[in-house]
């Protein structure tokens, strides 16, 4: 165990990225964890630490990528996977085993949906800077809002228009409805001529988001300095090029 705290999260320290769908989920419920690479004191030394994690023969399974959660001194990586493995431990994924389904199966869209945004601005490859791609992404980016954005939001609509609810499991917060807010706002962030015209449009989507923008568990982290801002890094970026009226 790296530290005292009972979770201990590994992910790059200045971008929200696909690290935020798990620090929403650990704030909310409010877990002991530590954000590892953040810690002022050794920021260099913890990402050098992370990518050790990903070296590391002797850790079974091996890692491809952050975020990786640490737990009881074992390693859990891909965002949808350790959000399954945290759901029920931080009381956020429903009370049976159908509720966990459930919430899989949305998370693995909200992770389909983040993929596709980051290819926005990564058409060709995730290994070039967005500067050796950017009229590729103009295209990619122009064919995101014409023909998948609308298919996305359409479809996380209906779902809580079927449950008849604020929330996707009907009652409580469950850990898909807090990614899917940050996806909202980063589309929000990313696309906001885009998200204007579709103001009003995703009734369903907008009344979980402000629901969730006046939950006290939420607003304390959303408010606090411990939550990165959406920025050029990660996924949900912001080009001013790529911000069309489509
Ligand atoms: N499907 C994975 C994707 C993981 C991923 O792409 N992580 C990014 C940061 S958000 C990364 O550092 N990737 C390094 C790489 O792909 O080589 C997940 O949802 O966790």
């Amino acid at each position: 165990m790296s530290q005292k705290s009972e979770y201990c999260l590994y992910y790059w320290p200045n971008l929200p990225g696909r690290g935020e769908f798990i620090r929403l989920a650990l704030e909310y419920s409010g877990a002991d964890y530590v954000d590892i690479c953040r810690l002022p004191e050794k920021k260099a030394d913890q990402t050098v630490s992370m990518q050790n994690i990903l070296k590391d023969e002797a850790i079974f399974p091996v890692h491809f990528a952050p975020p990786i959660l640490e737990h009881k001194g074992k390693y859990i990586s891909q965002s949808a996977c350790i959000l399954h493995y945290l759901g029920s431990r931080l009381n956020l994924a429903g009370k049976s085993e159908e509720d966990q389904t459930v919430c899989l199966q949305f998370q693995l869209c909200i992770a389909d949906l983040a993929n596709e945004t980051h290819n926005t601005h990564h058409p060709i490859s995730t290994a070039l800077y967005y500067e050796d791609q950017r009229k590729e992404a103009v295209d990619a980016t122009t064919s995101f809002l014409t023909h998948r954005l609308d298919k996305w939001l359409s479809y996380f609509n209906k779902a809580y228009v079927l449950k008849r609810s604020h929330y996707l499991l009907g009652e409580t917060v469950s850990y898909p409805d807090l990614s899917l807010f940050q996806a909202w706002h980063g589309l929000l962030y990313a696309f906001p001529k885009a998200m204007k015209l579709r103001e009003g449009k995703f009734p369903q989507i907008e009344s979980l988001v402000s629901k969730l923008l006046k939950d006290e568990r939420l607003l304390q982290y959303w408010n606090s300095s411990r939550r990165i801002p959406f920025n050029t890094s990660g996924i949900f970026r912001y080009y001013k090029e790529l911000d069309r009226s489509i």
